[in-house]
């Protein structure tokens, strides 16, 4: 009865995974389900959402990184968008210059933790997008942050990669954060149908709200 049951938790299991794209296969089947039934949910890799669901925890697509903590009331931007959008996604401060060991571990092994994007931040002497694009094979999103030189060094360190290693930049400042994360969510809206919809929804909101704009006058 056991078994019978353990096989039914496999395969809701791997349906799950399917579903949500998260290997649960790794952690041991059987020890989570006796933990499971027994109501004991600390070993299972679920929170609980408003209507105390067990919900899977999702391992995040899009990394957003940037060059200091000074960039972040920029970089929230990208943040947000990706949030309200549901990609799952993870956030640090890591620098070409002051952390350039730890840049490039987190560079080489982005793609084999499961992200897919790479947004990258940074501003004056702009490498950190540069650096991290030449350590993985990932698509990476380059926003330029706003500077003493108004962010025109973010822009050309950033944008002019020699050709070989591209960098995909978007604009100076938030406008820039909030576009990497909407390329991003594009990026893989390609083989996901449920965030091509979010995004499409995303856009009917946009134009609905330029088109009921109401003018001071
Ligand atoms: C860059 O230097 C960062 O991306 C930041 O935009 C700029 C200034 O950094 P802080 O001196 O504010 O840490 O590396």
């Amino acid at each position: 009865m056991l078994s019978d049951a353990l096989q039914r938790n496999a395969k809701h299991e791997a349906r799950l995974s399917n579903i949500f794209g998260c290997d649960l296969s790794a952690v041991n089947e059987s020890q989570r389900f006796l933990d499971f039934s027994r109501n004991d949910r600390t070993s299972w890799p679920f929170t609980e959402n408003l209507y105390n669901l067990p919900m899977p925890e999702s391992k995040p697509l899009v990394a957003i990184i940037m060059g200091s903590k000074s960039d972040w009331d920029t970089m929230r931007n990208a943040v947000e968008t990706l949030d309200e959008l549901g990609v799952p996604n993870e956030a640090r401060v890591l620098s070409a210059h002051r952390t350039p060991d730890a840049t490039a571990e987190f560079a080489r092994g982005a793609a084999d933790r499961g992200l897919r994007v790479i947004i990258a931040g940074a501003g004056g002497a702009a490498h950190l997008a540069g650096v991290i694009a030449a350590h993985t094979w990932l698509p990476v999103l380059g926003v330029p942050i706003q500077s003493k030189l108004q962010g025109l060094d973010s822009l050309l360190s950033t944008a002019q990669m020699p050709g070989g290693i591209p960098v995909g930049t978007l604009a100076i400042g938030e406008a820039g954060a909030k576009n990497a994360a909407l390329l991003a969510a594009a990026i893989l809206a390609t083989s996901d149908d449920t965030l091509r919809q979010k995004l499409e929804a995303f856009r009917r909101k946009q134009s609905e709200a330029v088109l009921s704009a109401k003018l001071p006058r």
